[in-house]
């Protein structure tokens, strides 16, 4: 197609492309970008022939029986190719016929997921325009990144907003004296921001703090290559134990006197009640560092002594998504803040809390003021939104109820499922519990570019094209970042973009003008720029007409302000500059939360031990913490198959951390082969020997495509390191019903040298 230079974005950076001809496309990273991600060389892998889906296709039993057919064979039924005219009557059956005889309800398009970069062919906003017109949809609510912080951040801080409080790394470097990260800080996870990377900063950002004397200690069951040769401080404490090791932190600081009674009572709500339960007085036992050190595994003369430090030096807490992706997955975040308010410098530039740093690229330049324009839509008919990760739950108890953040959601029956731009065979939890309950409803429907497990599994399959094969425009969640996204490839084989697919099944639907507005691609995107920069224009920030911005480069807007901004406010003093929360300020003790009264939620930071770690019973059969983390070499499962990620396999598998002491005891050699299992699955993985992690826990990085002869069967060996057959899946608690992705225990045995 164009064998000129073009822009283009991934959730991981800003790239040129071009077409050199034999469908070899070229990328380069922007010559701005001073520190691009190795997986965007690779950009031009999203063209991957082999993994492309070349044309739409439909499981043979449901071809010849549709609703009738037997779904116990999705994932085992060849997938027949047939012409797009078949596929859409097919699609279009299955919709008029759920509609029908089981209403709108009963359609899924809660279809959560990353998709590509791009604004206008965001797949999950192309289907819900679509699904909201075919009369509604069952949708959901939160996320699998960070549910439990979005649902309880809200109740403590007023706005969700606040959950990044972040100063940038100049005001790191030249105020923070001791920068205590639980959960690190891992730069790899910086490669990515959601829509777009901008210039990647924070391994410089980290770096410099360091040189100008920030000392960093990192809380984490295991520690990141690159943290080490930095000379960060290691604190390993057994998975799931941060709000223990806390509670010892804060104990210390409280019976010490080290605490900042004025900043409590006048910014904080309730902080007597907190520090009652901390000092016993509640329950008739203090979370003192050494029943903190009992917990976490860490001892208390080191929790002590971190406690003194915090106190003496000027101290930013920053805590990872990681931790709230567990069981009680709220604690850590409202610990954190807690910690920190008893500090008492909160608002203080290069002090207080951050819960998220490390977790995006551009985590401290902060979000736009003003809103991109997405596809419109208008409200959906249907109102029933349902927690993101409760999916298996939903499918298996229809007609039951939820609870969820104070409300009792009702289970609908779900019939059809129509998911885009996501792949719940990588992201959700007890993958086999999971395909079970997707035997339940008539039709899968999915559009995806490639054949992915959960493409394979589905009933209709509909070729989705790639980001280099349409025009766009892309913008970054951090920092300010937008670029135009310009075709450089036909699309390949039969696919289109799924805008294409809605606009011929909405055709068939009889509402296909309605979903097009009858405006072209072209004119698509130049309305939603326009919106944008009106939208700009009312928070005082110029953007350049259309035609400037789509002949141009990348623009830069930010940084801009965190909500460390309104915490510098609230400082000043908290009746003139409240906080959105019932209180106006920061709530330690939530009376709105204690009076949804739940066991497994109450009104102020509470210690729950989880439902699985080294301290239960299960140990005793799987004595085995398993983390499984953000795969430094992809993004989730999206090109599993690139050369990035396949050059960490071993053996084609995906890596297992695994401690010497724990290796020796299995006879586990480096490089051999693991079977990693529990009740729930079992996987094999590829043993990586090291001391970077804690005895008695294993990490896998989550993203390896799910790949099982006998899916569904948790006895079955899947074989590509798959952590998510292995997972638990229950909502972290009844506030948020986040994931619990990081609650789980296995064992380890060899399968090979
Ligand atoms: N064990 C474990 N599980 C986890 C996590 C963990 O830490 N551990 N992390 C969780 C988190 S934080 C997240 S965000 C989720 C991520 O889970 P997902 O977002 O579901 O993962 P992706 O692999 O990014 O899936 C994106 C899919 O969209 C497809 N796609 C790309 N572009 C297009 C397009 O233009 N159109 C269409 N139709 N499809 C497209 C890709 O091919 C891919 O199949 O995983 C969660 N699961
Ligand atoms: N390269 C790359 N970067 C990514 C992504 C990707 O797929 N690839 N995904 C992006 C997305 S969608 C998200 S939501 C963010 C997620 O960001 P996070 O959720 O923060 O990322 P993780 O890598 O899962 O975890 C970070 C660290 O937390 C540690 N950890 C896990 N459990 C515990 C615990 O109980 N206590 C303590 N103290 N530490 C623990 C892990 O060992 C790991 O080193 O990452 C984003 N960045
Ligand atoms: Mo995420």
């Amino acid at each position: 197609m164009s064998d000129s230079w073009r822009p283009t974005a991934a959730h991981w950076g800003l790239y040129q492309a071009r077409y050199r001809g034999d469908g070899v496309v070229e990328t380069r990273p922007d010559s701005r970008d001073p520190n691009p991600s190795p997986i965007g060389s690779y950009h031009a892998e999203l063209s991957a022939r082999e993994h492309r889906i070349f044309q739409p296709m439909a499981r043979a039993g449901y071809l010849e029986n549709e609703a009738r057919s037997d779904r116990r064979n999705r994932g085992r039924d060849p997938l027949i190719p047939v012409d797009w005219s078949i596929a859409i009557d097919l699609a279009a059956r299955a919709i008029e016929r759920v509609r029908q005889e089981y209403g709108n309800r009963a359609i899924y398009g809660g279809s959560y997921g990353w998709a590509s970069a791009g604004r206008f062919h965001h797949a999950q906003s192309q289907l819900k325009r679509f699904l909201t017109l075919a009369g509604g949809f069952t949708d959901t609510v939160n996320t699998y990144s960070h549910a439990a912080a979005e649902v309880i951040v809200p109740h403590i801080l007023g706005d969700g907003r606040m959950m990044n409080c972040s100063p940038s790394w100049e005001v790191i470097a030249e105020r923070t004296e001791l920068l205590v990260a639980f959960g690190g800080l891992p730069i790899k996870n910086t490669q990515i921001d959601s829509g777009l990377a901008g210039y990647h900063s924070d391994s410089d950002g980290l770096i410099g703090a360091m040189r100008s004397g920030t000392r960093v200690v990192v809380i984490n069951p295991v520690i990141q290559e690159q943290e080490l040769e930095l000379g960060c401080q290691w604190i390993a404490p057994r998975p799931n134990t941060d709000v223990a090791m806390m509670f010892g932190l804060a104990h210390t600081l409280i019976i010490e006197n080290r605490h900042d009674l004025r900043f409590l009572n006048q910014c904080c709500e309730g902080a007597d009640r907190f520090v009652a339960y901390l000092l016993g007085k509640t329950d008739g036992v203090p979370k003192s560092a050494a029943w903190a050190a009992q917990r976490c595994g860490v001892t208390s003369e080191i929790i002590r002594s971190l406690a003194r430090d915090m106190s003496k030096y000027r101290t930013l807490i920053t805590a990872t998504w990681s931790l709230q992706r567990g069981d009680h997955g709220e604690q850590p975040m409202w610990a954190t803040v807690a910690l920190a308010a008893l500090l008492g410098h909160i608002g203080i530039p290069g002090e207080g809390f951050s819960l998220g740093h490390g977790c995006f690229g551009g985590w401290s330049e902060g979000k736009s003021p003003f809103k991109w324009a997405a596809l419109p839509r208008d409200p959906n008919p249907v109102e029933t939104r349902l927690p993101v990760s409760r999916i298996t739950d939903v499918l298996l108890s229809p007609g039951s109820t939820l609870p969820y953040n104070g409300a009792t959601l009702p289970v609908p029956e779900i019939q059809l499922i129509y998911w885009v731009g996501g792949n719940p065979f990588h992201h959700h939890q007890d993958l086999n519990r999971l395909i079970r309950a997707l035997h339940g409803p008539e039709t899968i429907i999915v559009n995806d570019p490639f054949l992915t497990p959960f493409a394979r599994f589905a009933d209709i399959v509909l070729p989705a094209n790639t980001p280099l094969e349409r025009n766009d425009f892309a913008t970054s969640l951090h920092g300010g970042y937008a670029t135009p996204m310009r075709r450089v490839l036909d699309s390949f084989g039969d696919s289109c973009s799924d805008h294409e697919i809605f606009t011929r099944l909405a055709d068939r639907l009889g509402f296909g003008s309605a979903f097009t507005e009858q405006r072209t691609e072209m004119e698509w995107i130049e309305a939603l720029y326009t919106k944008s920069r009106e939208n700009a224009r009312e928070c005082g920030i110029a953007l350049p007409v259309f035609e400037v911005f789509w002949n141009g480069g990348p623009l830069r807007l930010g940084p801009f302000a965190t909500g460390l901004d309104d915490l510098i406010r609230l400082r000043s003093g908290p009746e003139n500059h409240p906080l959105a929360t019932p209180s106006g300020k920061i709530e330690l003790f939530s009376t709105r939360i204690d009076g949804f009264g739940y066991t497994d939620c109450a009104g102020h930071p509470t210690w729950y031990a989880p439902r699985e770690w080294l301290s239960c019973e299960k140990a005793r059969d799987f004595p085995l913490h398993l983390l499984s983390d953000q795969p430094r070499s992809r993004l989730h499962s999206q090109l599993d198959f690139g050369e990035r990620s396949q050059a960490d396999k071993i053996h084609g598998r995906e890596p297992v951390l695994i401690h010497p002491t724990d290796a020796e005891r299995r006879s586990i050699r480096p490089g051999g082969l693991v079977r990693v299992f529990n009740e729930r699955g079992a996987t094999i993985a590829g043993a990586v020997i090291t001391e970077r992690i804690r005895p008695g826990v294993i990490q896998i990085s989550t993203g390896a495509w799910y790949a099982c002869s006998s899916p569904g069967d948790p006895s079955a060996l899947e074989i590509a390191g798959n952590p998510n057959v292995l997972t638990g899946d229950f909502g972290c608690s009844s506030l948020s019903q986040g994931p619990s992705v990081n609650t789980a225990l296995v064992d380890v045995e060899r399968l090979s040298r």
